[in-house]
């Protein structure tokens, strides 16, 4: 047993090994072992810095430990961090409050992580079916898009349209319907008496940062409305400021039903995810119809909290809204070579890369070597997405640290 196992700290390789000794295997990391992180920077065990473009996939919107969101983390710490919900705390009241009030909603019902999110808002579509739309029990259905990615439960990789999501793990929930992302006649077709809710990100991002057609969300809305159906808008990923919007759907100038919430709700300190919706809906939920163990505690609460209270002066959408447009240009301008297309809203972009030049994969390892933290998604589309708080100068040397790489 050499030292590292007996629990001393070690270079790169020693905790890959450790890692790997220890840990399941089923995520392929770059051989970066972060220790310390600051902002949008992150330090590995050998010294060596990283600007994160990663984010945790927009759950660093806010950067690696922002002060508001460590003060009220530690502030909260001294107090009290778990109740469960066979009691009240003071946190979970102001929390509520203030997110459902951020979202143009009346009430909040919290959770942990975006799966729990996305699980909640399956169980309020169906339940809302049966006793408000008066769907015949056990017949809902709800529509999803194609190419979706809502989370890892066996319920949500049911309904995607994924493979290798699905690989291994049936059998799958029923009671969903995929349809073509974007495709407004395929969804209005799909809609019947069983229909119980459209559930779909404003902008797909595991699928590569897909932005619909122009008009897409606005007509999902008309129809959800026409035909008595429930829009559920999954922004666990591009909600919070991503886009340049508070929402997604923002862009749009359009508003769901229900908002599903995760990742940057919990400021990259805990996780805190929430279902945010109008009260006849969510009045469908009595006592003992749902819960979670650690769902609202006050701990995630008061860090949800500092979250909502960042969002309220609407400067870091603001922000990601110039900054973006800038970006774009950017990101635009290495169209050609080993670049075949660019898509991007805010500080979320996705580059897709001609495979036979560069796989997403080797371009991640290369963006490495020169100090840029990045994540490919389906083979050969790079997801970009840093924190909201990184600054002109930073993403302009990230992006060269791209041309770099492509060329
Ligand atoms: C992984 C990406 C994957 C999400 C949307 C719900 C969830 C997610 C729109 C579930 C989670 C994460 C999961 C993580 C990597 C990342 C991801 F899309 F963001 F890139 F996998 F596709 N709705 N997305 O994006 O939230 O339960 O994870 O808190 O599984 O590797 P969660």
């Amino acid at each position: 047993m050499n030292s590292l196992f007996a629990g001393q700290a070690g270079t790169t390789q020693d905790e890959i090994l450790l890692e790997s000794h220890y840990s399941a295997h089923n995520y392929a990391p770059l051989p970066v072992v972060i220790s310390s992180a600051e902002g949008c920077w992150v330090t590995d065990v050998d010294g060596r810095r990283y600007l994160d473009c990663l984010a945790g996939y927009s759950a660093l919107s806010f950067g690696h430990r922002h002060p508001a969101l460590i003060a009220a983390a530690r502030e909260q710490l001294d107090k009290v961090t778990l109740t469960s919900r066979a009691f009240h705390s003071d946190q979970l009241g102001p929390f509520s409050r203030d997110l459902a009030a951020l979202a143009g909603m009346e009430v909040v019902l919290p959770m942990n992580t975006g799966a729990e999110a996305v699980e909640t808002g399956v169980k309020l579509a169906r339940r809302w079916g049966y006793r408000v739309k008066g769907i015949e029990p056990g017949k809902a259905t709800i529509i999803v898009a194609a190419n979706n990615f809502h989370g890892r439960t066996t319920t949500i990789i049911g309904f995607s349209t994924d493979p290798t999501t699905q690989d291994g793990f049936g059998p799958f929930t029923p009671g969903f319907r995929a349809v073509p992302f974007g495709d407004l006649d395929a969804l209005t077709a799909a809609i019947d008496e069983t229909t119980a809710a459209v559930l779909i990100e404003p902008i797909q991002g595991e699928a590569g940062v897909v932005v619909p057609p122009s008009g897409y969300l606005a007509g999902v809305r008309a129809a959800c409305t026409r035909e008595n159906v429930l829009f559920i808008a999954d922004e666990v990923q591009s909600g919070l400021g991503r886009t340049g919007a508070t929402f997604a759907c923002e862009l749009e100038d359009v508003h769901p039903d229900v908002y599903l919430l995760g990742k940057a709700l919990g400021g990259g300190i805990v996780p805190v995810s929430a279902v945010v919706s109008t009260w006849p809906i969510m009045e469908v939920f009595d006592p003992g119809s749902h819960g979670s163990t650690f769902g609202g505690n006050p701990l995630a609460c008061a860090v949800g909290h500092a979250v909502v209270k960042l969002l309220e002066t609407g400067e870091y959408q603001r922000h990601a809204a110039t900054l973006g447009r800038t970006w774009l240009d950017q990101l635009q301008g290495l169209i050609g070579g080993a670049v075949t297309g660019v898509r991007a809203r805010g500080l979320w972009a996705g580059i897709d890369l001609d495979p036979t030049i560069i796989s997403g994969r080797a371009a991640c390892e290369r963006l490495a070597e020169r100090g840029v933290l990045a994540k490919e998604t389906h083979e050969s589309t790079l997801r970009l997405g840093p924190p909201l708080t990184i600054t002109a100068d930073e993403l302009t040397w990230a992006t060269d640290q791209l041309r770099a790489v492509l060329s």
